[in-house]
């Protein structure tokens, strides 16, 4: 990948267009030109995108393709795409597009042709998945499994419990299908609590196998299971299995091998949904369903690397935020799913992107002089239009939206859909045209209420349309996000693929925590200290997991 000079310079055609829009209204966009939502929309797969309800224009939008050629974001997607080492500040290629490329696809990390492996991995979890699907995989007291407990955090949490969450309806309900992310044993304690341990397998998944929060967790599950089963540790081999980059650190938890599900050091944490680590989803929604969900993301990935800029969905997706956050001021970007089932993606996109683009230096290790990655948020629809709407709508700030529905419902019950879909038509309507004073006044409005009730719009949104939530459609989603995050990140010249600022606070946990059970004096700054000696004043002392634990 280039290291770019400046940003700063590469945006200055942009700003006289910035400020030309900035003195228009969407309003008059869409008055002067009648083929305005045509030429501003694009079919991408099952997807249709219509980005037309933007502050753009024609020279805006051409302005900003420049950018992206400028920036070479073929050039750095085609690198990443075969194996290039871009993840320079670990030293590592980044190739979540080789977890979904079919059989045949030749792509090399040193030298050597992963997609085999790949392959041959996804192939043993379909074995694994099947067999627990069937019954035939059975829990130490003879009894077929009921209840898999995902352990893990971040990245190999995120992605497959919102894509159990997204494509439940595709899922085998027999099977209760859990995840535990959190070091507070409350999230553990009340998962397991209705649960039969004969009954229950848990999947402990983790890259490094070293994730304090996983680990822990993983111990107090193993703790809850020998004790309640009142077994040795045999019983772990039936109702443990792992995901994992490190085959030591699983068999020294007392997982054997042959229940270890491997990856790679070149897929990302936040990247992984596609390796082993969507085991617990495969495991739900059956193999079939989860090579579905793996075409549409490679059907994403093509037309990321193959598109025309012009016509290429996540890399619109990425200039249009380059637009808001480096040219119009937007310091937030709003994902609103109108469906359910996708109640979990603004979260997942929330770590996707501001783990990847949360970056403060650029490839050179320079401070930049311009804004990164933005703050993401959201909820799913209508639930937030009874909540943050009124902000969208008559707040001060400018922030851009994603509305994602589909035509049709998994669940066609009644005019839900319909209904549903009206309020997601309503609603970027409403944030892009507004309603003026003099509208209102009409109305009958009594004077000193006009002013409140006057809606301004010209807020931009994009509206993401499918016919269906399948498999395949949300994997097509999700990679687009991803390709877009890319763009953005390329972009912006920042290093998308490492997250060191996460380390400094699992640092300094690591000191205090044996700080609060000493006498010893804390060492840190005043507030800090008084805070730990608050707390140790007032802390109840530890139930042992096996004993008191969950339960
Ligand atoms: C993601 C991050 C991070 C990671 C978790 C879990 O890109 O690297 O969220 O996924 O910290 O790490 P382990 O899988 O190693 O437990």
């Amino acid at each position: 990948m280039k290291n770019r000079r400046s940003l700063d310079r590469e945006l200055r055609p942009l700003r006289e267009h910035a400020r030309r829009l900035a003195r228009t209204h969407l309003r008059d966009l869409f008055a002067v030109d009648p083929d305005r939502a045509r030429r501003f929309s694009v079919e991408a797969g099952d997807w249709f995108l219509d980005y037309s309800k933007n502050l753009i224009d024609e020279p805006a939008f051409r302005a900003l393709l420049d950018l992206a050629e400028r920036a070479d974001v073929r050039g750095a997607a085609s690198e990443m795409m075969r194996g290039a080492p871009i993840n320079r500040t670990e030293g590592r290629a980044v190739l979540h597009t080789a977890l979904r490329a079919p059989r045949d696809a030749v792509i090399r990390v040193n030298g050597r042709n992963v997609v085999p492996e790949v392959h041959a991995v996804l192939d043993r979890m379909a074995d694994f998945a099947w067999r627990v699907r069937s019954g035939e995989w059975r829990g130490c007291t003879g009894r077929p499994i009921r209840n898999v407990v995902n352990i893990g955090i971040g990245g190999s949490d995120l992605g497959p419990a919102m894509a159990y969450q997204a494509l439940k309806s595709w899922s085998d309900r027999r099977l209760r299908v859990e995840f535990v992310s959190n070091i507070d044993a409350t999230h553990l304690a009340e998962t397991l609590r209705d649960m039969e341990p004969e009954e229950t397998l848990f999947i402990v998944a983790s890259k490094t196998f070293t994730t304090e929060e996983t680990m822990t967790n993983a111990r107090t599950a193993r703790g809850w299971l020998l004790g309640r089963l009142g077994q040795a540790d045999g019983a772990v081999a039936r109702h443990f299995v792992a995901i994992s980059t490190q085959a030591d650190r699983v068999a020294e938890f007392g997982i054997a091998r042959e229940n270890m599900f491997p990856f790679w050091d070149w897929v990302g944490g936040r990247y992984s949904l596609c390796s082993a680590i969507g085991l617990p989803l495969m495991i739900a929604i059956g193999p079939e369903s989860f090579r579905a969900m793996l075409d549409g993301f490679h059907w994403m990935d093509r037309h990321f690397a193959e598109a025309p800029l012009e016509a290429n969905l996540p890399v619109i997706l990425g200039l249009l935020g380059i637009w808001y956050n480096n040219l119009l001021g937007a310091q937030t970007h709003a994902v609103l799913p109108y469906d359910q089932y996708l109640a979990r993606l603004p979260a997942y996109l929330q770590q996707a992107d501001m783990e990847s683009n949360g970056k403060r230096v650029d490839r050179l290790g320079r401070v930049v002089r311009w804004q990164t990655g933005p703050i993401i948020w959201g909820e799913p629809g209508t639930n937030g239009q009874h909540a943050f709407f009124q902000l969208l709508h008559q707040g001060t700030k400018v922030v851009p939206c994603d509305f994602i529905g589909f035509c049709r419902s998994r669940n066609p019950i009644g005019d839900h859909h319909d209904r549903l879909m009206a309020n997601f038509f309503a609603q970027t309507e409403a944030l892009a045209f507004g309603r003026t004073a003099e509208v209102v006044a009409a109305e009958g409005t009594p004077p000193e209420l006009v002013p409140h009730r006057t809606f301004p719009g010209n807020r931009p949104t994009n509206t993401l349309l499918a016919d269906e939530l399948t498999p395949s459609s949300f994997g097509q989603l999700i990679a687009a996000y991803e390709h877009k995050i890319f763009t953005q990140g390329v972009i912006w010249n920042v290093y998308s693929f490492d997250q060191w600022g996460v380390e400094l606070g699992k640092q300094l946990a690591r000191r205090i925590l044996p700080e609060l059970s000493s006498s010893s004096e804390p060492a840190h700054d005043a507030s800090t200290n008084a805070l730990i000696r608050r707390y140790r004043e007032r802390r109840a002392p530890a139930v042992p997991p096996a004993a008191g634990g969950p339960r």
